[in-house]
């Protein structure tokens, strides 16, 4: 297993990669050239520009996060063909740099989305929150506003601006859209990068959709075991997983994340795990949490002792903390909760290796 946190170059992160190093247990970073449109490639010079950097701090960057779809693969158009041939090229360029998995994600229009980006904890700390009836009320637009106006002025992963001019009209487009669709052009785009994973030795991990139920009538399609099983069976290629993400699941209080974890990091398909700490406000109402387990709802012990029994060697990063201490960062990827939050992590890690070996 490795620790590893999330990190944004070129100047688009309120985190630096020396201090990134002086977390104990941290080996690298997950990141991204988060400038270049969805769609295109990424140039090989730039991904090793910033390899070279994260290198020189002493980390390692074999982890992407994320190389976002196009829509029009999404949407199966005729074009998807030229942006998959675009895709696996930045696979290849990936793999020359020493990259070893790829996370990504098949949410349709907007990746994840919350209500408030700074919600006030009674602690004072402040997290994100997602409200359903709050989310009900917006349209598109006003849903976009939100994100940026609450993203502290740094660019927030999966809203990128190119992606809101079409926002409505793509959204229109999805209504017409079936599950059994959607799933179709899931397995198109799989087909085709498979053997180029398995050839550039990628391990694919596939985010589920955050927060885990149907919002603006798009299709979701990585909510529970069910579908992760038919996700999965897509393509049988090892190299089709996903990023197991506790916080994204685990809002809704019905999915056994321990027995998710045992089911699908046993059979070899989860490279990558993402592990935050949600609080159930209502059924279909969060707020996320620090880390620890009795701060939420989730059993963080639980679960890191299912990915510990289920033989996982993959990559884990603490996902999103709150902002303490008065810090101004991207929401949820600010330096000292992630920091508590991974070593916390690490703590428990330790502890069932330990005891696992003893029994
Ligand atoms: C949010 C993140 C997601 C995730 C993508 C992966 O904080 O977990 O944006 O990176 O869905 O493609």
């Amino acid at each position: 297993m490795k620790m590893i946190f999330r990190w944004f170059p070129n100047g688009d992160d309120s985190v630096k990669l020396h201090e990134i190093k002086q977390i104990p247990g941290m080996t690298g970073v997950a990141t991204q050239l988060s400038y270049v449109p969805v769609g295109d490639v990424w140039p090989i010079e730039e991904i090793i520009a910033v390899r070279d950097q994260v290198h020189a701090a002493g980390l390692e960057m074999e982890v992407i996060e994320s190389v976002n779809i196009h829509e029009d693969i999404k949407k199966g158009l005729p074009s998807r063909d030229e942006y998959i041939a675009n895709y696996i090229e930045t696979m290849k360029n990936l793999h020359e740099a020493g990259v070893k998995c790829i996370c990504y994600n098949f949410m349709p229009v907007m990746d994840w989305v919350r209500s408030n980006l700074c919600e006030e904890l009674p602690d004072g700390s402040n997290s994100m929150s997602y409200s359903h009836e709050k989310v009900l009320l917006m349209d598109p637009h006003s849903m976009a506003n939100s994100m940026i106006q609450g993203s502290n002025s740094f660019s927030l992963p999966g809203w990128e601006p190119e992606r809101f001019p079409a926002m409505v009209k793509d959204i229109e487009f999805y209504q017409d859209v079936s599950s059994e669709t959607y799933l179709k052009n899931i397995s198109y785009f799989l087909d085709a990068v498979m053997p180029y994973a398995e050839k550039y030795d990628l391990d694919f991990a596939v985010h589920p959709d955050d927060p885990p139920w149907p919002i603006f009538g798009l299709p979701k399609i990585i909510t529970n075991a069910d579908s992760i099983r038919n996700f999965l069976a897509l393509n049988n290629s090892p190299r089709n997983g996903i990023a197991l993400c506790t916080g994204s699941l685990g809002a809704n209080s019905a999915n056994d994340l321990p027995a998710m974890i045992r089911e699908f990091a046993s059979a070899g398909r989860v490279p990558f795990a993402h592990l935050r700490n949600v609080k159930h406000t209502s059924a279909l109402d969060f707020q996320e949490t620090a880390h620890l387990s009795e701060c939420g709802d989730l059993d963080m012990f639980e679960i890191v002792k299912a990915l510990s029994d289920s033989g996982f060697d993959g990559y884990i990063r603490p996902d999103h903390g709150r902002s303490i201490w008065g810090e101004n960062s991207r929401p949820g990827y600010g330096l000292y909760d992630r920091a508590i939050g991974s070593n916390y992590l690490l703590g428990l890690w330790e502890a069932v290796r330990k005891m696992s070996s003893k029994q």
